[in-house]
Order: C-alpha cells, then sequence, then structure tokens
C-alpha cells in the first residue's frame, strides 16, 4: 500500500498486521540459505523499537537524479518495506514529520538551506553525515554528503541502525572512511576457477560477458557498496595477460557498469609480460620506449572503455610470475612506468611486495624487506607497495610484517586474506577480525612508542596521498557466496574495518550476527564469544606458539610439518627447525637475524625468549624442549597442551552452537552444525599429526591425562590429498 506522502497515520488495521507478520517471521525462522548475506531486511522482531521506527519514519525524500540515487532509493524501498513491514511513500515533494531527506548540498535545496556546509566540508567525497533535525518545526532524519556515493555509503549505515535495532531518535553521526582505496582481491582465473577459494567458482562469468551480465553481479556490488568497499580486482594476481585484450576488456566493461552506481571501481592484474604475450613485442622490459608506447596505447583503451578504471594490481618477479627484474630493472622501475602510463587517466599502480627469491633464500621471511626497503621513495606517487599483514604469508599468526613504518616514503596498502586458506578453507570457522586488528594495533615504534600499522596504513604517521586495504576475496559461485556460513562475516569485517579502523572486532562481530542471523540476545552473546575466539583455537591447534607454514604441500589444508622435500623454503621443516635439542626458527642475531628489520624497541621485546610473547615464540627462537614456559610447564609438554587446548575448545564451539537450535533458521543451522563437525575431526587431525611427529624429535611422552592419538604418525603422513 502506498501513502500519499503527508503524514497520514498507518491503519490499525495494517499495523496489527505487520505487528503479527513481524512476530511470525521471528518464529517460523523460515528457510534460509544465506544469499541474502547481512542484507536480509527481515522485519523488525522487536515490536516497540519497530513502533518507534515506524512513528519516527513516514516518508523518504531522495533529492536529485542518478544510477546511484536510484540505488538509495532501491536499497530503502527494499529495507524499509521489509524490516517496517509497510510501504513507504517515497514520491512527495513536500516535507511532512518524519521525513528520511536524503541529498547533497547539490542535489538538493533544503540540503544546502540547513546549516552542514562545515561538516561537509569534513566529509570528502565518501563521507556523510547522519542527522536527526528540526526543519520547518517537523522532525527528520537527514542524510547528506558531497556526493551521491557519500549518500549510498549513509543509507547504507541508517539501514544497518535499524537492521541491528540502534535508536534513531537523536541522531549525529559524521562519518568518513578510514582509508580511501577498500579492494577486493579476487584471485580468480579466467576459466573461472578461483585460486585458494572455497565457495564454487568465479562469480565473472567470461563466457556470457558482456552480453549477460548475472543479476547477482548487482548483489555483491550491494553487498560490498554496504560494507563501504569501493573498489575489486577482478583477476588473479598470478595473472594471464588475455584479460587485458580488447575482448575480455569489454567483458569487464559490462561489471564496470555495473558496479558504477554502487561506487564500485573495477581493478585488473598486469601480466608484465603482456606486451611480449598478446603484443608481439619481443621483450617486456619497462625502460623500452616500445613497451611504454605499448601500456601507454593499452591504458588509453581501457579508459574509453572504463572510464573510470581502477588501475593495476601487480605480481612481479615472485613465484615463476615475470617482472623487471627479467630485463635488470628494479621493482620502482616496472612499478613506476605502470604508474605514468595510468596517472593521466587517475588510475593507480598496487605492487606486491609479497616476492622472494627463486634462488632459495637465507629467511623467506626476509625477503620483501631486503628487497623493498632500499627503494623507499623511488615510487610515484599512484603507486602503492601492497603489503601481506605478515612476513611470510598469511599464517593462523604471524608478526607483523617489517616493511610497515619502515617504508616513510612509499604509501603501503594492507593485504588480509580473507579466503582461508591457512585457516581450515572451507570448512572452519575461524573469524578474522581479531587477527586483522593484532596486526592493525601492532606498536612499530617507527616514529616512537604508539606508531602503530593502522597509523600507517590510513596514512596518519606518513601523511601519504594515498591510503589502501586489500582482502583476498573469500566469494564464489555457492548460493551463500561464501561457503562457511560464518567466513561471510570475514567479507562483512574487512569492509567495515577498511572504512573504520578503530572499529574492534567484537562490535563487527555483534553488527554481522544481528544482521545475519537473529537479534536475540541468547544467541548473539554466545555466538559472538565463539567468533572472537575461534581464530585463536586455530591458532592453538594448528601451528600453537608460534609455529608456522606445517601444513600440507600445495594445497594447503591440513597439517604437513615432516614436508621436507623440494625448494627448501616451501617446506615445513625449514619452518619449524624441529631437532633433538628443540624447535623453533631463530630469528636473532645467533639465527637469520629477521628481527634486525624491526625497529630496536620491537626488537628489543622480541630478542629475548623470556620475554618474547610466548605467541610468537617459535617465530623468533629455537627453544629447547625443556624450556620453562611461563606455566611452568616444559615447552614440549606446554606445545602438546596447546594442541589439546585446541581441540577441546572446537568441541566447546560444537557444543555452543548446538544450543543454538531453533534460535535460528534450520538450514543455516544445521550446515554451521556439520561444518563444525568436520573442524572437530580436522582439528583432531591437525593435533595428533603435528603431535606425533613431533614427539619423533623431543621423544618425550605426551603428558599424562591426554588422550593417546588414535593412529599412528605414518597413517596422518599417508593420508591422500583432500
Ligand atoms: C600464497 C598462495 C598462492 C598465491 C600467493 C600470493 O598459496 O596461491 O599466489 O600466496 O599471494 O599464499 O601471491
Amino acid at each position: 500500500m502506498l501513502n500519499s506522502g503527508n503524514s497520514m497515520k498507518t491503519p490499525v488495521p495494517f499495523r496489527i498486521i505487520t505487528v503479527i507478520l513481524a512476530l511470525l517471521s521471528c518464529l517460523l525462522l523460515s528457510g534460509e540459505d544465506g544469499y541474502r548475506l547481512w542484507l536480509r531486511y527481515d522485519v523488525v522482531c522487536d515490536t516497540g523499537m519497530l513502533r518507534k521506527y515506524n512513528s519516527a519514519l513516514k516518508q523518504v525524500m531522495v533529492e536529485g537524479h542518478s544510477g546511484a540515487l536510484d540505488a538509495v532509493r532501491e536499497e530503502l524501498q527494499n529495507g524499509l518495506s521489509g524490516m517496517l513491514g509497510k510501504e513507504i511513500p517515497f514520491e512527495s515533494k513536500t516535507l511532512t514529520e518524519g521525513t528520511l531527506l536524503i541529498g547533497t548540498p547539490v542535489s538538493s535545496e533544503r540540503i544546502a538551506a540547513l546549516p552542514v556546509k562545515d561538516l561537509l566540508k569534513k566529509t570528502g567525497p565518501e563521507g556523510f553525515i547522519l542527522k536527526s533535525c528540526v526543519i520547518s518545526d517537523m522532525h527528520c532524519i537527514v542524510i547528506a554528503a558531497n556526493t551521491d556515493i557519500g549518500l549510498l555509503y549513509g543509507t547504507f549505515h541508517f539501514l544497518r541502525l535499524l537492521q541491528t535495532g540502534q535508536q534513531i531518535g537523536n541522531l549525529d553521526r559524521v562519518c568518513i572512511p578510514s582509508t580511501q582505496f577498500r579492494l577486493l582481491n579476487h584471485w580468480d582465473n579466467l576459466n573461472r576457477t578461483v585460486e585458494r577459494g572455497y565457495a564454487g567458482f568465479s562469480l565473472w562469468d567470461w563466457p556470457l560477458l558482456p552480453d549477460y551480465v548475472s543479476p547477482r553481479i548487482k548483489d555483491y556490488a550491494r553487498a560490498n557498496a554496504s560494507v563501504g568497499i569501493n573498489g575489486t580486482v577482478l583477476t588473479n594476481v598470478n595473472a594471464n595477460a588475455l584479460v587485458l585484450t580488447p575482448q575480455y576488456l569489454e567483458k569487464t566493461a559490462a561489471l564496470a557498469d555495473v558496479f558504477r552506481p554502487y561506487g564500485i571501481k573495477v581493478y585488473l592484474t598486469a601480466r608484465f609480460s603482456a606486451p611480449v604475450e598478446t603484443g608481439g613485442l619481443p621483450t617486456a622490459d619497462p625502460l623500452d620506449p616500445l613497451v611504454i608506447e605499448w601500456w601507454q596505447k593499452k591504458a588509453d583503451e581501457i579508459y574509453r572503455l572504463i572510464p573510470d578504471f581502477g588501475g593495476f594490481l601487480v605480481k612481479a618477479n615472485s613465484e615463476g610470475q615475470p617482472g623487471p627484474q627479467n630485463y635488470g630493472r628494479s621493482h620502482a622501475d616496472g612499478a613506476n612506468m605502470l604508474a605514468r602510463v595510468l596517472a593521466p587517466h587517475g588510475g593507480i599502480v598496487m605492487w606486491r611486495a609479497f616476492v622472494y627469491d627463486s634462488n632459495v633464500p637465507e629467511d623467506r621471511a626476509k625477503q620483501a624487506y631486503n628487497e623493498f626497503k632500499p627503494l623507499d621513495g623511488h615510487f610515484s606517487a599512484n603507486v602503492f607497495l601492497q603489503v601481506k599483514n605478515g612476513p611470510v604469508d598469511f599464517q593462523p599468526r604471524e608478526p607483523f610484517h617489517p616493511l610497515f613504518g619502515s617504508m616513510p616514503g612509499t604509501p603501503l596498502m594492507m593485504e588480509f586474506q580473507l579466503t582461508q586458506e591457512y585457516l581450515g578453507q572451507g570448512t572452519h570457522l575461524v573469524y578474522l577480525a581479531p587477527l586483522f586488528k593484532e596486526c592493525l594495533q601492532a606498536d612499530t615504534y617507527a616514529k616512537g612508542k604508539g606508531s602503530e600499522v593502522a597509523s600507517i596504513i590510513d596514512g596518519t604517521l606518513e601523511k601519504h596521498g594515498i591510503t589502501g586495504m586489500a582482502g583476498v576475496a573469500n566469494t564464489g559461485t555457492d548460493r551463500n557466496w561464501c561457503g562457511h556460513p560464518f567466513a561471510q562475516s570475514n567479507w562483512y569485517a574487512f569492509g567495515r574495518l577498511a572504512w573504520d579502523l578503530t572499529l574492534s572486532a567484537d562490535s563487527i562481530a555483534e553488527e554481522w550476527l544481528r544482521m545475519t542471523f537473529t537479534d536475540n540476545e541468547a544467541f548473539i552473546i554466545p555466538v559472538k564469544q565463539m567468533m572472537m575466539d575461534s581464530r585463536e583455537y586455530a591458532v592453538q591447534y594448528m601451528t600453537p606458539l608460534g609455529l608456522h607454514h606445517i601444513m600440507a604441500r600445495d594445497h594447503h589444508h591440513g597439517p604437513g610439518p615432516w614436508v621436507s622435500e623440494g625448494r627448501p623454503d616451501w617446506t615445513s621443516v625449514y619452518y619449524h627447525r624441529a631437532d633433538t635439542a628443540g624447535i623453533g626458527f631463530d630469528r636473532t642475531a645467533t639465527g637469520s637475524n629477521a628481527l634486525s628489520q624491526y625497529f630496536p624497541e620491537v626488537e628489543h621485546q622480541l630478542e629475548n625468549p623470556g620475554f618474547c610473547p610466548e605467541s610468537l615464540l617459535l617465530w623468533f627462537h629455537h627453544v629447547p624442549w625443556d624450556y620453562r614456559m611461563t606455566s611452568g610447564r616444559t615447552l614440549w609438554e606446554e606445545l602438546c597442551y596447546r594442541y589439546y587446548d585446541g581441540v577441546d575448545s572446537v568441541k566447546k564451539m560444537q557444543q555452543t552452537w548446538k544450543s543454538m537450535e531453533g534460535m535460528i533458521d534450520r538450514e543455516r543451522f544445521e550446515h554451521v552444525k556439520a561444518m563444525l563437525s568436520i573442524q572437530v575431526k580436522e582439528a583432531i587431525w591437525w593435533r595428533d599429526a603435528c603431535v606425533l611427529y613431533f614427539q619423533t624429535f623431543s621423544r618425550r611422552p605426551i603428558p599424562e591425562g591426554l588422550e593417546k592419538p588414535a593412529h599412528s604418525l605414518e597413517y596422518y603422513k599417508n593420508i591422500p590429498t583432500p
């Protein structure tokens, strides 16, 4: 039913029906397949709150016309009618009590007349103001911004308030993103497989593009915009030059057209050898005039098709990818050449720091720093160096990367991995925001105490012109997008954090749970706790006490501490260095001295095993099996206990989840329940395989009272690749 647009009250029978509907939908817990992610917009269950929302929201006025404003209208129409259980009028030209007024000072005279000019000076191109105002004696809620995309972000923020049951009576918020470039990195191949993807195939249906664009693409854009993600790199860092050919650029342009109203730019990975592979040139030397010309023409061609193309992400001279070093040039030579051809169009280059020598290095953890530190200050202004959170490779726990703080002359972009390559892949419930926060809150001491990684990423410490954060995506064609129902939370958390680095992992988990499952406190409190602890549990049953890179070869699923053949820094024995004396990688001055890459304060905190946090002990030290831990146990005993505690904790998660039965829909309840039982099995697999393997070095018994592994070490070694 459409109201006329004045302050007409909702008829009583309608209100009764609304309340009944709300109660029914809350009680029935109808089937859910997870497709709607956190944008479910079901009727508000709390009837008191529902009444308040209904009396505060009588009509919506979205002033102006653009693709983004159409998206605003559509989202509000769906969101408000869903949550309030009634149609809200949008057409009126007359302001009334209870109007949600949305516009920029340019699109709306009413907004221009409000005293918000000074505030809008602060909000920049993407921020917004959300404010309760009295306009001509009428109580209204105003979303104002400098751009239509700012209004879209404000809209999603407002909807989130309703989705999470917050008061909207006295709003006064100014929201500005912490970082400018908030990007997903898809490791998607052109044949639609996804490298390290655990949720089906690539969302980009290359064979059917550009003629058919699945409606799903728009929902992907909505989901991203709702958390503030404003860019997406469509293709794998292990790149295929074909994507730069006209045929694929046309397909890319079709996706860009769908993303544009949602403020999302497309980016591509640029294979460094593309001028040779698809351009027919004899070289890809970045200083060769013909190569430069080739890239220049390529950039012009791209921007003709996609005027707001974002730029290139490049993995060069790493793991077999071509790069400038093939021609005796530096990473800076390569990055700057691409940056120069993109600069006139406003594009950027994200040059990855994840490099390591094809000759076996002294310590892989040192390689990126050794390579890039000397190049600090040599990159063009539109180049980011994109750095993984830790110095090895997205392990369950790593110290922060020593490049953070060490490149004051270069903007660094954070790279987190949302897809759980090393954290249980598609089957483990691991909420990653605590891992993200641990890195962001680490103090680099680059400019003395308080030089947190976050302050380097958001630009406050070093004042760079560009700031950004990337997340390796965990999406795919699975109906619920991410495979494991809880994996959605990592996509959500990444976006929310990139938008606001000050948010806590806890508050993000709570938002996500309320929006994705239910507002019921009896569910929220225990399940949130489970999420918050889940990453630490994974660390315990996989790589406790600073162990790392002990997973199975190639596929990285399951344990493989015995992996020893082939390239040393792709083995496990290289990293754990277990022998009869002890275990761990000595990265102090007596070992690889990777510690010296950190600022002295950090180095001092970590160089002495007695002061080094036990969570990183074996990352930095080779420690005797009988070393006394703070618990009073020996290192061997502690290692065993951690593995066993990890498994017990997952069993507790399983119990917690079982007790949630009936509080949410059956479909997702059963799905998570099944996943948790797999997780328990796999945690035991990790525990038993690792304890039995390390026991061959420690030559000590598994402590009394801990259940003995069910199988022999040989059994675990022979488990075939899943
Ligand atoms: C590793 C992945 C590999 C990626 C590489 C990267 O195993 O598939 O290509 O990272 O980040 O963790 O380039």
